[in-house]
């Protein structure tokens, strides 16, 4: 199970308020929480400060590794800040959110995943936009698969991310990507997986329970990589609990620890 930590993102006033007052001890202070609760990953993500993008990636990679050692995931669409905060990555083997169909998109940054040797995010989506049905997701990433293979990246290293859409305004959302992660796991048993779960419950009410009951879905079928809170108490109760009923904790060792650790009492 690989968990990427999502609270190192401007989307968030908290963060965004620490990027204008350069507050290092807030964000060292969220890296260190979010590794001390699980993490394997932390994610990057600036987007909001769009003309500021590349200056505030290095600012926050380089002080984010100040505080923990851990590999880190470089999220944004625009190749020249992938490469700004891949450069500087220190601990491990970096990982690129995201790499997608589109053609101008995949040209621009699959040089970025040779050089540096990333793990790298796929999306489920390509010049057409996000696929409806099963059938067109698994178009998309036989595709995507294809042309990575052809590009030196391994099984190993890539983590088809299905692009969950809120069951709110997409009925049948869910369903959708349990069935993709199926197809996938017949046809390509030995790639990873990764997902963000909040959108999933968009626009609804008790938005953690439908995202945590998501989790335990899309785990039981073989989804191997979140993006997620990690400090979310219940949310990795739950994971860890779905991970010893699945058999992926020998001798309930996780299992037990989360229980001593207070990770059941909310
Ligand atoms: N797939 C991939 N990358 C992604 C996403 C994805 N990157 C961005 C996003 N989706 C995942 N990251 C976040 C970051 C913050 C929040 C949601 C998703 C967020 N968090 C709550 C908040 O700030 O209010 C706090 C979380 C909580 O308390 O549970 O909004 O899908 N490849």
């Amino acid at each position: 199970m690989l968990i990427v930590g999502e609270l190192i993102n401007s989307s968030r006033k908290v963060i965004s308020n620490a990027i204008d007052e350069r507050n290092e001890q807030y964000i060292k202070e969220i890296a260190i929480e979010q590794v001390a609760a699980g993490a394997d990953y932390l994610d990057v993500n600036c987007g909001t400060t769009v003309f500021r993008e590349k200056e505030t990636m290095e600012w926050l990679v380089n002080i984010i590794q100040e505080a923990v050692q851990v590999p880190l995931c470089i999220d944004s669409p625009n190749p020249e800040t992938l490469e700004v905060g891949l450069a500087l990555c220190k601990y491990g083997q970096p990982m690129i959110n995201s790499i997608t169909g589109e053609k101008e998109r995949f040209r621009a940054i699959i040089p970025l995943v040779t050089q540096y040797k990333t793990k790298i995010i796929a999306l489920c989506m390509d010049d057409n936009g996000i696929p409806e049905t099963v059938g067109e997701r698994l178009d998309v990433l036989k595709n995507l698969y294809i042309n990575l293979h052809e590009n030196g990246v391994s099984d190993q290293d890539m983590h088809f991310d299905p692009l969950v859409k809120p069951i709110s305004s997409v009925e049948a959302a869910g369903k959708e990507v349990l069935d993709t992660i199926k197809a996938i796991k017949i046809q390509y048993p030995d790639v990873h997986f990764m997902c963000g779960l909040s959108n999933v419950s968009y626009g609804l009410p008790n938005r953690k329970v439908l995202n945590r009951i998501f989790m335990v879905q899309t785990m039981t079928l073989g989804m191997d990589g979140y993006i997620l809170n990690p400090t979310d108490k219940g949310m990795m109760a739950m994971m860890t609990a779905s991970q010893a009923l699945l058999g992926q904790d020998s001798y309930c060792m996780n299992y037990l620890a989360a229980h001593r650790a207070g990770l059941f009492e909310e």
